[in-house]
């Protein structure tokens, strides 16, 4: 069964909305398998935005996910990857169409509520990131 990691950025969680963006995903039919809260530290950010480290909004990014604590969840379900990205939205709000997370509790391109899983690749890699050492349900 396919995994997704999620995390409910610095943003809804400070308005907070953790539960009700948790709760698009549920609702959806994808099931919760392992749930945790932490405060990202630099090291963690440089790591899970790799790709990004070079790219001109990397600082910006940096301090907002690191200013506040954040719900980090693995989610599994068919195509649990795709389907989140879809319920997620695109990474512009002012471009994410209506009933979408990203739509409905996003700020800006930066402050978008949410971080979703690109590829079943990265799944897997952002999944040991930040539950290396924790329990995954299996239920
Ligand atoms: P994604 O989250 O939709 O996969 P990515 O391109 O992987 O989008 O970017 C990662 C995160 O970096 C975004 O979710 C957003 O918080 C931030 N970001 C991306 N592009 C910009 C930008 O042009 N300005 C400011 N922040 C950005
Ligand atoms: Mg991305």
């Amino acid at each position: 069964m396919e995994r997704s990691l999620i995390l409910v950025k610095p943003d809804a969680v400070l308005n907070g909305h953790a539960s009700a963006i948790l709760n698009r995903i549920e609702s959806k039919g994808l099931k919760l398998i392992a749930c945790r809260m932490l405060k990202m530290d630099e090291a963690l950010a440089r790591k899970h935005y790799a790709p990004h480290v070079d790219k001109p909004f990397f600082p910006s990014l940096l301090t907002y996910i690191t200013s506040a604590p954040i719900v980090a969840a693995v989610f599994e379900g068919d195509n649990a990857v795709a389907r989140i990205r879809e319920i997620m939205g695109p990474t512009n709000p002012a471009n994410a169409p209506e009933g979408t997370i990203r739509k409905d509790f996003g700020e800006n391109i930066e402050r978008n509520a949410i971080h979703g899983s690109d590829s079943v690749e990265n799944a897997e890699k952002e999944i040991a990131l930040f539950f290396g050492g924790y329990e995954i349900m299996d239920y």
